[in-house]
């Protein structure tokens, strides 16, 4: 598909100057108002900013056709593909919502709407249909992924918009980027690349309270969240810094009798710290297990991981807990989550309730997109995040200097690819929780 750029006074004269560009195929693939620079900063001028595409295999299609008789059913696919191409323009149109200051007042080209689900009706070559079919799922992918992003702004910043996209930075977070990047550009205000962007990033954290980490005073600790995603482990990590470095007396709950060897795991931690461990079944229990432990000033309760996505398996693990007065509950999810799926889980485990949010297995992602996602949505504080498997040193508190080194040294503006958790990051996280 061929793109270009146009910029017209008035929107009326949108199509004539596309066509005789682009000639009859072209469609228009979004419109926004923008402001022409006047002199010195005056007389700006209102102008539209029009993106036309000219699709190159319905342009070769076309060609190739003339030598051969034109059948009914052969006129069919240029209608039907264009219809599908003004699919763009219905998400160009959401970009320009957001991008327009004034929406009431935005002229935008109005989306055709698309007629894909009636082509089986009048196309009856299989064949056909299946290409057809296959166009659509091409624009589907490209429209909700990274083609109504990358539109926006300049060829530079595309490739770091798709791949932090891709990596889990929400939609909403992306909308508020480009909007202030069209700011400072109407405002004709340097920015730098990438730097602008790691800026807008931080501000995100910045809107968000200190990191939420265990402090003197909290005595009983819980830990939940979905399967695998390092419950356990980021208790003997927490454990192990907590009895090592801060001198304290901590005792080990766990209620995860669901899964096997569970609590044989824990048990190995607990041998090598030299800490109590109690395994208990219901709230009683783990209120008895707590007066039994009146040694202890640090007590973490450890949780089965379940799918949370299921509100009857948070209900059950509510129904567990109810009671118990915890210090802090610690929402456990891991750096490669889907971010849909990360969002529902801690909606559902607004059932159980939790303070905090901790975030594992950076290690494992290429970029730390989920943890902006998050911490802009959930509106909840970050407290820990783990970067590896190694107990108890691949932990990190989660201050916004240490998440911005995160990705100091990485791909995290995709222009390279490779590990994200660069060596000296891991080291200053390594001491950061110390
Ligand atoms: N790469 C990486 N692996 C980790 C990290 N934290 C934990 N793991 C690994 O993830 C796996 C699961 O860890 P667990 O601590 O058992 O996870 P869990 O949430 O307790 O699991 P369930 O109790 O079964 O829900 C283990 O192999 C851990 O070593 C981390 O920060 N990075
Ligand atoms: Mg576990």
């Amino acid at each position: 598909m061929f793109i270009k750029r146009f910029v017209v006074n008035a929107l009326p004269q949108v199509m004539s100057v596309v066509r005789d560009e682009l000639g009859p195929d072209a469609i228009i693939l979004s419109s926004r108002k923008i402001r022409r620079q006047g002199i010195a900063g005056f007389f700006g001028m209102t102008a539209y900013e029009v993106f036309a595409a000219l699709e190159d295999k319905v342009q070769e299609d076309e060609t190739s056709k003339h030598d051969e008789p034109i059948l009914a059913e052969d006129l069919v696919i240029p209608t039907q593909s264009r219809h599908a191409y003004n699919q763009v323009s219905t998400f160009a149109d959401v970009m320009d919502e957001v991008l327009l200051e004034d929406r009431e007042q935005a002229e935008v080209i109005q989306p055709v709407q698309p007629e894909l689900d009636s082509i089986e009706a009048t196309v009856v070559n299989g064949q056909l249909i299946e290409e057809i079919k296959s166009i659509k799922s091409l624009l589907n992918s490209l429209l909700f992924d990274e083609f109504s992003h990358s539109l926006a702004v300049e060829p530079t910043w595309q490739n770091v918009l798709i791949q932090w996209s891709k990596s889990g930075l929400s939609t909403e977070i992306l909308h508020r980027f480009i909007e202030t990047y069209h700011q400072k550009k109407n405002a004709d205000e340097e920015i730098q690349y990438p730097d602008f962007f790691y800026q807008f990033l931080r501000s995100v954290l910045l809107e968000q309270h200190e990191p939420k980490t265990i402090a003197k005073e909290d005595r009983l600790i819980l830990l939940v969240g979905p399967t695998g995603v390092g419950k356990t482990t980021t208790i003997a990590k927490l454990a192990a810094t907590a009895k090592l470095h801060e001198g304290r007396n901590v005792g080990l709950i766990t209620i995860d009798t669901f899964r096997v060897a569970a609590k044989e795991q824990l048990q190995t931690y607990a041998d090598i710290l030299n800490v109590p461990l109690r395994i208990a079944h219901n709230a009683q229990e783990i209120q008895e297990h707590i007066a039994a432990l009146h040694d202890c000033d640090l007590i973490f309760v450890d949780t089965m991981g379940r799918n949370f996505l299921d509100q009857q398996q948070a209900t059950e693990l509510a129904a567990m807990l109810d009671g118990v007065a915890f210090d802090v509950r610690y929402l456990v999810i891991s750096f490669s989550s889907r971010l849909m799926e990360a969002l529902e889980t801690a909606e559902v485990l607004n059932l159980v309730g939790y303070d905090a949010l901790l975030l594992t297995k950076n290690d494992e992602a290429k970029l730390p997109a989920l943890l902006f996602s998050l911490v802009d949505q959930l509106r909840k504080p970050l407290s820990y995040i783990t970067i590896g498997q190694e107990v108890p040193n691949d932990l990190m508190v989660a201050h916004v200097d240490a998440i911005m080194e995160l990705f100091a040294g990485g791909d995290h503006d995709g222009r390279s690819s490779g590990d994200v958790a660069a060596d000296h990051p891991r080291e200053d996280a390594k001491t950061a929780v110390n």
